[in-house]
């Protein structure tokens, strides 16, 4: 990445106090973050990554709609608009993004305080917390009007389309790594019939689109120091139609997992019943006036589908060379895709648990 002058690109966004100074923050995989410090407030500045969000005006547009809409709900549900939602800090000519002349897109906005992002669960109790700040946000955005929303990432949790990619990764094998996760990729080969179902049922109309955050990873949510709360969903920028059942699945994919995404001792990682448990619960007691038969007889599975996709989006950057996915170290993809696999594995062996802990919460 370009090396920049953040006092002279913070110069051009109408923050409040004197400049002190930025460092690098959070553990999000595609975007450029940065907390800035100023004698006033603190602010996160972002550099959209334009070669995974490939029309960044259309990007920021949504973000826009999406977070004027919620601080209008937030209002009227007598919250703090500033801290339950992002807020964009405007630019001095009053955009709501800053174009470098390089054609860098950096965004700025208030930082939520008080609260952090988890790359753990520390308890239980928390999941469940989070699970219902997922619930509430989908239930915040029941009204949304959809159809003014962009496709920021087209087909982004379209299982089928992914598998088209992988197999187009593997055929042509650019970065020469290919004979070394044949186990890996025969592992979902094996899994690519189930690739459809969730599909299948939006096609049918058995499960309906709603205006969904697609990207429900546990730090993609703030949580409030003094109460444990979600207070604020954050990372808007995959808000775009889908299924709840991404939602939820994905959020097992990363919070119920007992080890961390890129472990790589893979006999630690496991797919926790009880933190299952837990947000399940959350997330039915949010969203049960709402819910569809078809998508709780869906919803233990998704966990599975978004695991076994994420992992497959893994590999796939692995074959490719690293492009999408910010690395830290070699093999990194490599060593997420594992954890992702590990985790399929063990979900196939309580599937038939996770149902009937679905169910329980469901009938009650
Ligand atoms: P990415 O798309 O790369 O995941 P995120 O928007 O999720 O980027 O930001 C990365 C991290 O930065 C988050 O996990 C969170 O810790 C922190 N962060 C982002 N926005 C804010 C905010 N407005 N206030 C406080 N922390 C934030
Ligand atoms: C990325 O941006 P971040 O780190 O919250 C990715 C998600 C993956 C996740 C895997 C836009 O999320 O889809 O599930 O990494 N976001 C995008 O950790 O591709
Ligand atoms: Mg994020």
């Amino acid at each position: 990445m370009n090396h920049y002058d953040y006092q002279e690109l913070c110069s051009n966004f109408e923050y409040q106090g004197e400049y002190i100074g930025a460092r690098r923050y959070g553990e999000g995989h595609i975007n450029d973050t940065f907390l800035v410090e100023t004698t006033g407030k603190r602010y996160i500045l972002q550099r959209v990554n334009t070669l995974v969000f490939k029309e960044p005006e259309k990007l920021i547009e949504n973000v826009v709609a999406v977070t004027e809409y919620l601080h209008n709900r937030i209002i009227s549900n007598f919250g703090d608009p500033y801290r339950e939602t992002l807020t964009l800090i405007p630019t001095k000519d009053g955009q709501w993004f800053y174009k470098t002349e390089q054609g860098d897109v950096f965004r700025m906005y208030l930082f939520v305080g008080n609260a952090r992002s988890y790359q753990t669960i520390e308890n239980p109790e928390m999941f469940y917390k989070v699970a219902k700040s997922f619930g509430r946000f989908q239930n915040l955005l029941k009204a949304f009007p959809a159809d003014k929303l962009h496709e920021t990432i087209p087909n982004f949790h379209n299982t089928v389309d992914r598998y088209r990619l992988f197999k187009e990764a593997i055929a042509a094998d650019k970065a020469g790594r290919r004979t070394e996760v044949l186990e890996e990729i025969d592992f979902l080969l094996k899994r690519e019939e189930e690739a459809s179902l969730v599909l299948d049922a939006i096609a049918s109309g058995e499960i309906p689109l709603r205006v969904t955050h697609n990207d429900t990873k546990l730090n993609n949510v703030m949580i409030d120091d003094e109460t444990g709360e979600g207070v604020c969903v954050i990372d808007l920028d995959t808000v775009m139609p889908g299924s709840m059942l991404y939602d939820f699945g994905d959020s097992i994919r990363f919070g119920a997992s007992t080890a961390a995404e890129d472990e790589t001792d893979l006999s630690k990682v496991e797919m926790d019943l009880g933190l299952f448990e837990q947000y399940t619960r959350g997330y039915i007691e949010e969203l049960k006036e709402s819910i569809t038969p078809k998508e709780v007889e869906l919803l233990a599975f998704s966990a599975k589908l978004m695991t076994l996709e994420c992992g497959m989006r893994f590999l796939t950057d692995y074959l490719d060379g690293d492009c999408y996915f910010r690395i830290h170290r070699e093999k990194h993809n490599l060593d997420r895709a594992r954890t992702q696999l590990k985790l399929v594995a063990d979900m196939e062996k309580k599937m038939d648990k996770m149902n009937e802990i679905v169910l329980q919460y469901y009938e009650q």
